[in-house]
C-alpha cells in the first residue's frame, strides 16, 4: 500500500509546487513560509501538551507530524524543509508512516524553533500559520487573499490525496465492521464499541480524524455524541449509530452507519428507515456530476426524505408539503455532506453562504472533477426540533404515534465518501465495502 502511495507522490508534488508558483506569481511573492505549528499546552496552569495539529497547508505537502518544522515554497525551486532536531530525552514526534517523501526537498536541520528564522528567505515573502511563531514573521501572516488561493488548491485532489483517503477508508471500515459485529453480537456499552473500533482501525483515539461518534439508541438524535455510556442500556430493541473514521498519512476518511437490532414493529420500523436512507443516499451518489451545484443535491435529499416518511407513514400529506412546511429540516437539521481531505470539513467549498433554510450547509460549490466530499443524509428524532411542530398547525403533518414509536432508536445517518471524476463519482466506501 504505502509503495503504491510512494508511486503517485511525485506527481502530488509536482502538481503541488506548479500550483503553488501561480499563487506566488499572482500575488508578487518569492516564497511562502509555512509553520507545521507547535505543540500546544493543554492550558496556561498545565506542564502537559496536547499532540501537535499540524498546519493543513504543511501536510498538503508532507506527512511530517514534526513540531516546529517549517515549509519554504519557493518560485521555480525545490521547496525547502527546516526541521528542530534537538536531544530531547523526554519525548520524540510520532514516527512517519512512511518515508516517500524526503527526496523531495531540500532539508536544514536546526537545534531550536527560533535558529530557523536564519534560513528563511527575506523579500517578498508571506507566511502560514495555524498559531504563535517561534521566530519573528519575515512578511504578512497568514493574508486572506494568498490563504484563499491555496484553499482552492486543497479542493482539486491529486491521485495520490486520493490514494491516502482510499486507504484511510479501509482502515475505517475494519472498525466499522468490528463495531457492526459486536453490536450483534453481545452488544456492549458505547465505551466498548469505541475501543473495538479503535483497535480494529489500528490508531489511537489522538489519531482519529475526528472524534468517533458511538451512540446507541436515543444517543443517536445528538448529532455529536462523544461521551460514550459505560455500560450497555437495558437488552431490548436498540439501534447503532458509529460516524467515525481512520487517518493515513495525514488524511481522514469519515463514514458512518447506522445499525438496528431486535424485532418487534417498531425495531421493523426503524430498519426500514435505515434502508429507505440508504436507499436515497445511493441515489444522491448515483446523481453526482461535475456542473450540478451541491445545495441543490441538497435540496433534492429534502425532497427524498420526505417521500420516504410518506411512504413509511411517518408523514401525512406529501413529500412537497413536508419539504417546503420545514418538517424535513426539523427531521434532517444538518448539510448534506462536506468536502473532505486534510481536515475532516475540509477547505475552499464553501466560498458563499448557503440558503437561510440550509444555515448548516458546508458546501455551496459547483460540483468538479476532482473534488472530494461525503453524501451523508439522516433523519433523527430530537426532541427540541420535534416540539415546535407538535405545537403549531404542522402537528398534521407527522404520525405522532410512529414518531413516538421510533425516538427510542434515535436516529439514522449514513455517509459516503466520494470523488468527482469527469463522468461522475467513485464511491470510496462503497469500492471497500464490497472489497470485503
Ligand atoms: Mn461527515
Amino acid at each position: 500500500m504505502m509503495s503504491a502511495l510512494a508511486a503517485l507522490y511525485p506527481d502530488h508534488l509536482a502538481t503541488l509546487t506548479t500550483a503553488y508558483d501561480h499563487v506566488l506569481a499572482n500575488h508578487a511573492l518569492d516564497a511562502l513560509i509555512i509553520s507545521a505549528g507547535s505543540a500546544a499546552l493543554k492550558n496556561r496552569f498545565d506542564d502537559q501538551y496536547r499532540p501537535l495539529a499540524t498546519t493543513p497547508a504543511f501536510a498538503h505537502w508532507l506527512p511530517l507530524p514534526e513540531p516546529d518544522a517549517v515549509l519554504v515554497a519557493r518560485a521555480g525551486r525545490r521547496p525547502l524543509l527546516i526541521r528542530v532536531v534537538s536531544d530531547d530525552y523526554w519525548e520524540t514526534p510520532p514516527a512517519c508512516e512512511s518515508d516517500h517523501f524526503w527526496s523531495g526537498f531540500e532539508v536544514i536541520e536546526v537545534r531550536t524553533a527560533t535558529d530557523a528564522a536564519a534560513h528563511l528567505p527575506g523579500g517578498r515573502v508571506a507566511v502560514i500559520a495555524s498559531d504563535a511563531l517561534p521566530f519573528t514573521a519575515p512578511g504578512p501572516v497568514n493574508p486572506p487573499e494568498v490563504v484563499a488561493a491555496i484553499h482552492a488548491v486543497r479542493t482539486r485532489k491529486t491521485p495520490y490525496e486520493v490514494g491516502c483517503l482510499l486507504e484511510a477508508t479501509r482502515r475505517a471500515m475494519r472498525g466499522h465492521r468490528t463495531a457492526a459485529a459486536r453490536f450483534a453480537d453481545d452488544a456492549p456499552g458505547e465505551l466498548a464499541l469505541h475501543l473495538a473500533y479503535l483497535s480494529a482501525s489500528g490508531q489511537d483515539d489522538a489519531e482519529t480524524p475526528y472524534k468517533n461518534i458511538v451512540a446507541r439508541g436515543t444517543h443517536a438524535a445528538v448529532l455529536h455524541h462523544v461521551h460514550y455510556a459505560k455500560l450497555a442500556p437495558p437488552a431490548g430493541p436498540d439501534s447503532l449509530l458509529v460516524d467515525a473514521g481512520a487517518s493515513c498519512l495525514g488524511y481522514g476518511s469519515d463514514i458512518t452507519r447506522t445499525w438496528v437490532r431486535g424485532d418487534g414493529a417498531a425495531a421493523t420500523l426503524f430498519a426500514a428507515l435505515v434502508a429507505g436512507v440508504e436507499r436515497l443516499q445511493q441515489e444522491l451518489c448515483g446523481a453526482i456530476a461535475p456542473g450540478l451545484e451541491y445545495e441543490a443535491l441538497h435540496d433534492r435529499s429534502h425532497l427524498l426524505l420526505g417521500e420516504l416518511l410518506v411512504e413509511l407513514g411517518v408523514g401525512r400529506g406529501t413529500a412537497d408539503e413536508l419539504v417546503a412546511r420545514g418538517v424535513t429540516r426539523a427531521l434532517f437539521p444538518h448539510g448534506l455532506g462536506h468536502s473532505l481531505g486534510i481536515q475532516v470539513h475540509d477547505v475552499g467549498m464553501r466560498l458563499r453562504p448557503p440558503r437561510a433554510n440550509n444555515p448548516f450547509l458546508r458546501n455551496t460549490s459547483v460540483i468538479e472533477a476532482g473534488q472530494v466530499f461525503t453524501i451523508e443524509p439522516g433523519c433523527y428524532f430530537i426532541d427540541g426540533l420535534l416540539a415546535p411542530l407538535r405545537g403549531d398547525q404542522r402537528a398534521a403533518l407527522l404520525d405522532w404515534t410512529t414518531v413516538d414509536a421510533l425516538r427510542p432508536f434515535g436516529g439514522v445517518r449514513i455517509e459516503d465518501d466520494v470523488v468527482v471524476t469527469a463522468g461522475g463519482m467513485r464511491n470510496l466506501t462503497r469500492e471497500v465495502w464490497g472489497e470485503a
